[in-house]
């Protein structure tokens, strides 16, 4: 077999995987960004290639732990977050129809969206547990576009490897690789159990990574911009926690 034959069998196998789970998208994005490993065709059969490339986008053990309905906390603990601010205020006033989120950096369109454009997007939801380093957890349903349909609509470029998320707060940004960018539980989070995404659990709009701790959930997102390297940013470690000495990578 051609090594084109075989990496074509490989990707049309994870495009029909991925689509019998629903997340064409992201199998589409994977194989375009490199999630198949470096040698298929080489020493990986076809088959093993397609079990790598399916184990980094819908392995089990790559799934955060899904919870039941009757297992949703009663009352959920909202990190304190201090001085908004009046601007803040006056957007919240006017329902968030001002908030825009920008996508910038390596994509074919770069585009800013407003907050009623990413709600008519498709959603996703899934009952998770977010917990802070500090050691308190809770469950919730949380409802929002997968960042995936995000990257796509944007035209991510093959050599992103980061996607960089900023918040209204300009102390909060964070980032995550491809893995957890793709992933089909990462959302751009506009809900929560059932209803617009409150204030204090950063409506209108979170980053929902539930592979990762509390600090890499950031609240209020203003912006992602696409990115081969995190040096430019900040100090350069990719994070406001991880420039302060915690971990860029917060698996759970
Ligand atoms: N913009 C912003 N995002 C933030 C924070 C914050 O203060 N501001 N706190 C972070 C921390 S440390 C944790 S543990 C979680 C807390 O999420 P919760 O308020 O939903 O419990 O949000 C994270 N995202
Ligand atoms: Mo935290």
């Amino acid at each position: 077999m051609s090594k084109f034959s075989r990496r074509r069998l490989i990707t049309t196998g994870l495009a029909a995987a991925a689509g019998a789970s629903g997340i064409g998208v992201a199998a589409r994005l994977a194989r375009r960004h490199g999630l198949i490993p470096p040698d298929a065709g080489g020493f990986y059969g076809p088959g093993e290639a397609l079990t790598y490339a399916a184990q980094r986008l819908l392995g089990r053990h790559s799934m955060a732990r899904e919870f039941s309905r009757s297992q949703i906390s009663t009352n959920p603990f909202a990190n304190e977050v201090d001085g908004l601010g009046d601007e803040f205020k006056r957007l919240q006033a006017g329902n968030f129809v001002e908030w825009k989120m920008t996508v910038d950096g390596m994509a074919a369109s770069p585009t800013t969206f407003s907050l009623a454009e990413i709600k008519s997007f498709p959603t996703s939801s899934h009952i998770t547990m977010i917990g802070c380093e500090e050691g308190w957890t809770y469950i919730a349903e949380w409802t929002g576009v997968r960042l995936s349909n995000i990257l796509d609509r944007v035209g991510a470029l093959p050599q992103v490897r980061y996607v960089v998320y900023r918040s209204f707060q300009p102390d909060w940004w964070e980032s995550i690789d491809m893995s957890d960018g793709l992933h089909p539980q990462t959302l751009i989070a506009t809900g929560m159990n059932g209803a617009d995404l409150p204030v204090p659990f950063g409506g209108p709009l979170r980053l929902r990574v539930p592979r990762q701790l509390g600090y890499k959930n950031v609240k209020y997102i203003t912006r992602l911009t696409l990115t081969d390297s995190l040096k430019s940013f900040g100090k350069g470690t990719g994070g406001a926690a991880s420039d302060a000495g915690y971990a860029w990578y917060a698996g759970i």
